[in-house]
């Protein structure tokens, strides 16, 4: 969802109660597991979701870039891509599958460019930049560098190893300078994808009464962030893009960030 800047259409949607309003869209990367003790090749998906309702699915395009960042070097991504059908609790829908193969010890970020996606209920375009992070070997790397993206997240905490019940403080950037006043939406990924069956698995909360969690970023871009629960949390900085148009639409191009908390035992 986003913030209403048009009275039409907020009104709009209240009569005609769209379920997509009170949702947030959250562009996933995702792979169960992201502290990995061995060398190996790593599964991954990517589908375009909400998964804190565990909702609606929407066909993702062919990513325009997908690739990994190790050690100062971009591993590309694109060729292990493969069409999948991710089901979803209420469709199916157009998802990826690829593979990383994570070799030697360190940070990998996962940056994916999606192509932009039309959202027919507020007839724009909408372009989720997307990083999610994998660690071999507990040996932090590059997790704290920025990637030189259109928009970004950097995270101020190790996205890795976040701790249930402390704090999670990110930086959002576009062309690498802070943005002020930016709408974050924090999404928890109540349901994670079965990695073998391509659909959710067993929800582990319930969507929020009040509809998207909000914050706003400061006036040196940061936020920050209680969590609450172990589990994978999503961030997204709405329209912190500097593309405001596609093919003659309004182009929303956010930053999403997604980072692991665990609970301490
Ligand atoms: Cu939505």
């Amino acid at each position: 969802m986003r913030l209403f800047d048009n009275a039409a259409f907020g009104l709009a949607a209240a009569l005609f109660l769209l379920p997509a309003a009170a949702q947030a869209h959250f562009q996933l990367i995702y792979t169960p597991e992201v502290n990995l003790e061995n060398p190996g090749d790593v599964p991954l998906k990517l589908v375009f979701w909400h998964p804190f309702e565990n909702g609606h699915v929407m066909d993702m395009g062919e990513p325009q870039e997908f690739y990994a960042f190790f050690r100062g070097e971009k591993i590309d991504l694109k060729p292990s891509l493969k069409e999948v059908t991710f089901e979803g609790s209420e469709n199916s829908a157009k998802a990826f599958e690829a593979t990383l193969p994570a070799k030697r010890a360190g940070d990998y970020i996962l940056v994916a460019v999606p192509a932009p996606y039309y959202e027919e209920s507020e007839d724009i375009y909408i372009q989720q930049i997307t990083k999610s992070y994998v660690n071999r070997g507990q040996l932090p790397t590059d997790w704290m560098e920025p990637q030189g993206l259109a928009t970004e997240i950097l995270p101020l905490n190790r996205p890795t190893n976040i701790l249930a019940g402390s704090t999670f403080t990110g930086r959002v950037l576009a062309e690498g300078e802070p943005v002020a006043g930016a709408e974050i939406e924090v999404e928890y990924m109540a349901a994670e994808p079965l990695m073998d069956e391509n659909k959710p698995g067993e929800p582990k909360a319930s969507p929020m009464p009040g509809g998207a969690v909000v914050a706003i970023s400061d006036a040196n871009g940061y936020f920050t962030f209680g969590i609450p629960k172990s589990g994978f949390w999503g961030f997204a900085a709405l329209g912190s893009g500097p593309a405001k148009e596609h093919e003659g639409k309004e182009l929303s191009q956010d930053a999403v960030i997604w980072v692991r908390a665990y609970d301490v035992e």
